[in-house]
């Protein structure tokens, strides 16, 4: 059975991120923003078609996806790229690769502990980001 990644997470540590920004080419004053930020993912999950909202006050950003299926990706409001992206299991983890100008961009999603883990890749950056479950 395919992990159920459903419900609220609140980011409770976030690793290298600015290095993932940078890589990204995001603005010095835009990432000291994005790194201060209280980030709350939101998991919609409808067998393999999900959404993921990824909150703050900042900005938002909203993803819907069918695993196996690739689409265009608008990263409106982030680095304002269109990627093609194709997210798929592996084993119990949910994985996007991100085919556009960047080399090596994607992400991966998966549970351990309770404790839900979001790496996110760009070129030879990766940023870990680790949430939990809000009540
Ligand atoms: C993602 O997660 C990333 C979602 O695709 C947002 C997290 C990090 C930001 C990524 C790029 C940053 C570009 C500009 C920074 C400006 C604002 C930051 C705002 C952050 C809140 C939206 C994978 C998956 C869902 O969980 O797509």
């Amino acid at each position: 059975m395919a992990t159920d990644f459903s419900g609220n997470w609140e980011l409770e540590r976030s690793d290298n991120f600015e290095d993932y920004l940078k890589a990204l080419n995001i603005d010095f004053a835009t990432r000291k923003i994005a790194c201060h930020l209280h980030q709350t993912k939101v998991f919609i999950q409808d067998g393999d078609t999900i959404t993921i909202k990824t909150l703050s006050t900042f900005r938002n950003y909203e993803l819907t996806f069918t695993v196996g299926m690739e689409m265009d990706e608008h990263t409106k409001g982030l680095d304002n790229r269109v990627v093609k992206s194709l997210v798929t299991w592996q084993g119990d983890r949910l994985v996007c690769t991100q085919k556009g100008e960047k080399a090596n961009r994607g992400w991966k999603h998966w549970i351990d502990d309770g404790k839900l883990y979001l790496e996110l890749t760009c070129e030879d950056k990766v940023c870990i980001q680790v949430f939990k479950r809000k009540e």
